[in-house]
């Protein structure tokens, strides 16, 4: 091989680093690697503006494979162009503990941006990450000063833009006009039941342009200079995304099997491997790269270099603005304000003593409304019900809605797109900078499920608001009355779940919410809930999930365990139940994840162990309190799908009532 190698013989190196890794491993999707190289080499070694040695570095240009299952044109990539990911992960490639694991996961080698592998959710987050550079850089750049100036680069193929997400996030983003966004399709015609023409026609190109974006038609994605030049074309549009869409021939080089869905998921074959490699002229061993490609690829001076210079651009911008330099630092570090919380603080001692009822979705704005304006990074949303989510806060600047003197848009308008909506938060998570809550109705949680599960598995800091939270919503009936959803979500690994009972409680869930490192789903009522007397014991007490709220009587005969609106339910039956004699002990438990967290010790004076007598409460699926409540206990909950009536009395149909609480304190005390 010569002194510097060829373009094509750059990205061989790619080619047979994915074949022999998924050969290596049994398993995995050499095809899409091999089918992308040419138009990987061109973005890493032309294109992309990063530095291996500082993969954090803020205004690197973002890049994510949302084809996740291609994850080894990623690893290859990485570990060629200099990050901190040796060869041996990748011959470890898909196995326990390895940085390198089957799809692509946010944590785990340094370079990778997010997880990705559910098709179409990538696109979605590079949406996201695109849409928070837009934003810092109106809030932190001022002249002479483009202190904040990245792209994000994305590639999707075709299962990522048959999938709903893409198609809701492309149309958020056409219409957010967001210039620095770059998709790169990779065409190549083939999915995993074969040639995509019977499942996947329709003209994709036309689509993207009637959603606002510039589209880049007939790329030949193995010619390096084309791709090049659409990137440059893409460069220059400013005002709206691009869609490039490249034609590429799925697991090329392989003699017999490229362009057939023989490459997709499924190593090639020994025989197949070798008559690759003869016909790629690559005669060298499994992970041997030469010198010289190696040579070719190392990007690490280059990110350096750009990186000192940005540094250097920096200094000088925090000589001219030390405030802002200081507080793009401590957003994009993921610190909170000193004294973020001292109005929400203030709020739920206020609430204490005013006891007014109110719907926790109320007292969900008047909680934003305490905490907004001392955390200015909290950008709000709803997917089309911001006067139901109660989501929107008195001093909200809506994108494309508020006048440009108002200052940078620190609410947005989803539109009807839940998924997009959450997939695309989780993307704002991902780059930094801004802490995104957004809302919808709990039952519709599920159209963004699996971005909810995403959001778990990153351990992302987004916060989701979830209103109209039981049957209790009323006459919009059971397609609208959530039942299963809050199981769901309390089952979900890492996701904090709060369902405050009142305006105090509120409060609470609001400010651990913005305190977490991971997701929150804040569960809130459409109906007004009364406000509970608390002790300062309590009151101090709420923040550990779970606390005794009302303690009837001496004797602790049975604990009654709600949330939410079902704490009222629980102190009246209280009520009753200590007239008939029985001491009841009601426990409050707004978060199940809070209190899990709690030393033993806690839970246990909470719920005492010898306290075997119990019944919990919460117009939801019960199965999920049996756990708290045991196999002596009672679950006093809703089995079966709502009923399309006023509120009061479809909670009364489904048996959430106090009286049914009382006959089941009776029946466990009995
Ligand atoms: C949401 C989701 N559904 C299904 C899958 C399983 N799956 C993985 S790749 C794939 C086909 C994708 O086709 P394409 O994007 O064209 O990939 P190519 O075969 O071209 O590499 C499917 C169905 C998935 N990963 N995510
Ligand atoms: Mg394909």
């Amino acid at each position: 091989m010569p002194e510097t190698p060829t373009r094509r013989e750059c990205a061989n190196a790619i080619r047979v680093l994915a074949m022999d890794a998924v050969e290596a491993a049994k398993s995995g999707h050499p095809g899409a690697p091999m089918g992308l190289a040419d138009i990987a080499e061109v973005l890493w070694n032309d294109v992309m503006r990063f530095a291996p040695h500082d993969p954090g570095w803020i205004d690197r240009d973002r890049f994510v494979l949302s084809n996740g299952h291609a994850s080894m044109l990623l690893y290859s990539v990485l570990h060629l162009t200099g990050y901190d990911l040796s060869i041996d992960e990748l011959k470890n490639f898909r196995q326990l503990g390895s940085k390198t694991p089957g799809h692509p996961e946010f944590g785990h080698a340094p370079g990778v941006e997010t997880t990705t592998g559910p098709l179409g959710q990538g696109f979605a987050n590079a949406v996201g990450m695109a849409l928070s550079e837009k934003l810092l850089a109106e809030t932190f750049n001022r002249d002479g000063h483009e202190i904040i100036d990245h792209r994000t680069f994305v590639i999707a193929g075709d299962g990522c833009l048959m999938e709903g997400v893409s198609h809701e996030a492309a149309s958020f983003a056409g219409t957010a006009g967001l210039g620095k966004l770059v998709c790169i399709y990779d065409d190549n015609n083939i999915s995993i039941d074969g040639e995509v023409g019977p499942w996947f026609t329709e003209n994709v190109a036309k689509r993207f342009d009637a959603y606002g974006w510039q589209v880049i038609e007939d790329v030949d994605g193995h010619d390096a200079d084309a791709v090049r030049d659409a990137v440059a074309a893409a460069d220059a549009e400013t005002s709206r995304p691009t869609l490039i869409c490249c034609r590429t021939q799925i697991g090329f080089g392989s003699p017999n099997k490229a362009g057939t869905a023989a490459t997709h998921g499924a190593p090639l074959g020994d025989a197949e491997v070798a008559a690759t490699r003869e016909a790629l002229q690559w005669p060298w061993a499994a992970f041997e790269v030469p010198e010289a490609v190696k040579t070719a690829w190392n990007q690490r001076a280059r990110g350096e270099r750009l990186a000192s210079e940005w540094q250097r651009r920096f200094d000088a911008y925090a000589r001219d603005y030390p405030e802002l330099a200081r507080e793009l630092t401590r957003r994009m570090n993921g610190d909170l304000p000193e004294g973020w919380n001292a109005g929400l603080s203030a709020l739920a001692k206020d609430a204490q003593r005013a006891l007014a009822p109110l719907e926790t979705r109320k007292a969900l704005t008047k909680s934003l409304d305490a905490v907004v304006d001392h955390v200015p990074e909290l950008i709000g949303g709803s997917a089309d019900l911001s006067g139901s989510n109660g989501t929107k806060f008195s001093t909200a600047r809506a994108l494309h809605i508020a006048a440009p003197d108002d200052g940078v848009a620190n609410y947005i308008h989803w539109g009807v797109r839940e998924f997009g909506m959450t997939a695309i938060t989780n993307g704002m998570c991902l780059h930094g900078g801004l802490r995104p809550f957004s809302g919808t109705f709990l039952v519709f949680m599920e159209y963004a499920r699996n971005a909810v599960r995403l959001a778990s598995l990153m351990r992302l800091p987004n916060i989701l608001v979830y209103t109209h939270d039981s049957v209790a919503l009323g006459e919009d009936g059971p397609t609208h009355q959530p039942v299963e959803q809050l199981t769901n979500l309390r089952t979900t690994p890492n996701m904090n779940v709060w369902r405050p009972c009142d305006l105090v409680e509120t409060c609470v869930a609001v400010e651990q919410a913005i305190a977490q490192d991971g997701p929150t789903a804040l569960i809130l009522t459409r109906q007004k809930t009364q406000a509970q007397e608390r002790s300062a014991g309590a009151f101090e007490a709420i923040a550990r999930g779970g606390y005794v709220l009302v303690e009837e009587v001496d004797t602790l005969d049975v604990v009654v365990i709600a949330t939410g609106s079902e704490v009222e339910v629980a102190v009246a039956a209280a009520h009753e139940a200590s007239m008939q004699g029985i001491g009841v002990r009601v426990v409050s438990m707004p978060s199940t994840s809070a209190f899990d967290g709690q030393p033993q010790a806690y839970r246990d004076e909470v719920l005492p162990p010898s306290a075997k007598a119990r019944v919990a409460v919460e117009a939801a699926h019960p199965d999920y309190w049996h756990r708290y409540v045991g196999l002596e206990g009672e679950v006093v909950g809703i089995e079966t799908f709502g009923v399309s009536a006023p509120g009061g009395i479809a909670l009364e149909t489904m048996g959430i009532t106090w009286e049914a609480v009382v006959a089941a304190i009776n029946r466990v005390s009995s």
